[in-house]
């Protein structure tokens, strides 16, 4: 699963990138895409790992891409652009509140809306352009009939990014949804804005034009998330009570920059499950709702093939009693079968057979 993140030049995209990916030495070098892995925080995974002792621990991760910024204008900025953004299953949009004077505005100014709507217009018109192709081909073909379903799904496209708004925003059902997957449309992509604020508006959220971000935002039900990339630099910096302690300070809990990772993973509809040993504490990737056999072929192929049941503890009970012994003496110790879908927070065992 790949996060793509993507705005305007010079709004603190590769800073955010650094930070996630904790790679703040790499320099990254201006005009390309760069990729790296972000480690998806979970005190749950902290708690295992303390509880097995075990020779490795392993969080759930995702791949993230840092793509150069549209520059406003260029036609060939702009396709190189929006092909780093078909390469991504879900975007995090840089947005810049702050003001900094040796790194002027590509714009000239500060305005948190117009730059939304500036990079969301490159959007919809790559995808515009897609649907109106192909409907030019379907009318023109040997068989327009036999493709009266999907003429008659891309005209309802072409009104709705005709009104400004992402495929996303249209309610699709599941045959639609299959019809449409080829296309890899860029607003069909899960969509989350960060918005990167002055360092003293940290723990209020404020920015300029504020209201008519969260009204475009919740009209498109995309969530946003502020932060400052300057302050996240800062708390990186520090480690063990000093970081806690500048934190304190500030008033908040825990780094932006993990609340921002936790957020993208949701975003992507992901979920963890846990499996745990003397060998290894693992958190697992999944969609949600992934029945348990196909859950077991993330681990291993041959676990799914010879697939015969699935030993689940809920994490939640673990905690509460401290050892698998009481959590089994509780009758909290579940046998779930192929088409269980996997919950978040399940440490799980498979019993297999090949
Ligand atoms: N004051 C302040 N400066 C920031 C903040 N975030 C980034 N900057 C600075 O703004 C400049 C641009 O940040 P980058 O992260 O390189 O911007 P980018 O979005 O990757 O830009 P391109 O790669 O050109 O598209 C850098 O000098 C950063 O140090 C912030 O939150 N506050
Ligand atoms: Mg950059």
């Amino acid at each position: 699963m790949q996060l793509g993140l993507i705005g305007l030049p010079l709004v603190g995209k590769t800073a955010l990138f650094e930070l996630l990916t904790e790679n703040r030495n790499q320099g990254t070098g201006q005009g390309r895409a760069n990729l790296a892995t972000v480690r998806i925080p979970d005190w749950r995974i902290d708690f295992l790992s303390e509880l097995y002792q075990p020779q490795k621990t392993a969080y759930a991760q995702l791949e993230v891409i840092d793509i150069p910024g549209l520059v406003p204008g260029s036609e060939k900025g702009s396709s190189s652009f929006l092909n780093a953004v078909r390469e991504a299953d879900a975007l995090i949009h840089v947005v810049r509140a702050f003001e900094v004077e040796e790194f002027p505005h590509v714009e000239g100014s500060i305005d948190a809306l117009r730059d939304i709507e500036l990079i969301n217009y490159e959007l919809l018109l790559a995808d515009l352009d897609l649907v109106e192709r192909r409907i030019e081909r379907i009318k023109t073909g040997k068989k327009p009939k036999q493709h009266q379903e999907e003429l008659d799904l891309l005209e309802r496209l072409a009104g709705v990014l005709g009104d400004e708004m992402p495929i996303a925003s249209l309610e699709l059902n599941d045959e639609e949804d299959i019809m449409l997957r080829s296309f890899q449309f860029l607003t069909m992509k899960p969509m989350m804005l960060v918005v990167n604020v002055e360092e003293e508006h940290v723990r209020d959220g404020r920015f300029s034009g504020r209201e008519e971000v969260l009204e475009f935002a919740e009209e498109r039900d995309i969530p946003v998330l502020t932060i400052s990339a300057r302050l996240e630099g800062e708390i990186a910096e520090l480690e063990g009570e000093e970081k806690q302690l500048f934190m304190q300070e500030l008033g908040i809990e825990e780094p932006g920059i993990i609340r921002l990772a936790r957020a993208a993973y949701r975003l992507l509809g992901l979920i963890s499950f846990f499996t745990v040993g003397d060998d290894e504490v693992k958190a697992w990737t999944i969609s949600e709702g992934l029945p348990a056999r196909q859950a077991a072929g993330k681990i291993h192929s041959d676990i799914e093939r010879g697939f015969i049941r699935a030993e689940v503890v809920n994490f939640n009970d673990l905690y509460t009693y401290g050892s698998m012994a009481r959590v089994r003496e509780e009758g909290l110790f579940r046998l779930e079968g192929k088409d269980y879908p996997v919950q978040d927070g399940e440490i799980v065992h498979f019993r297999f057979n090949v």
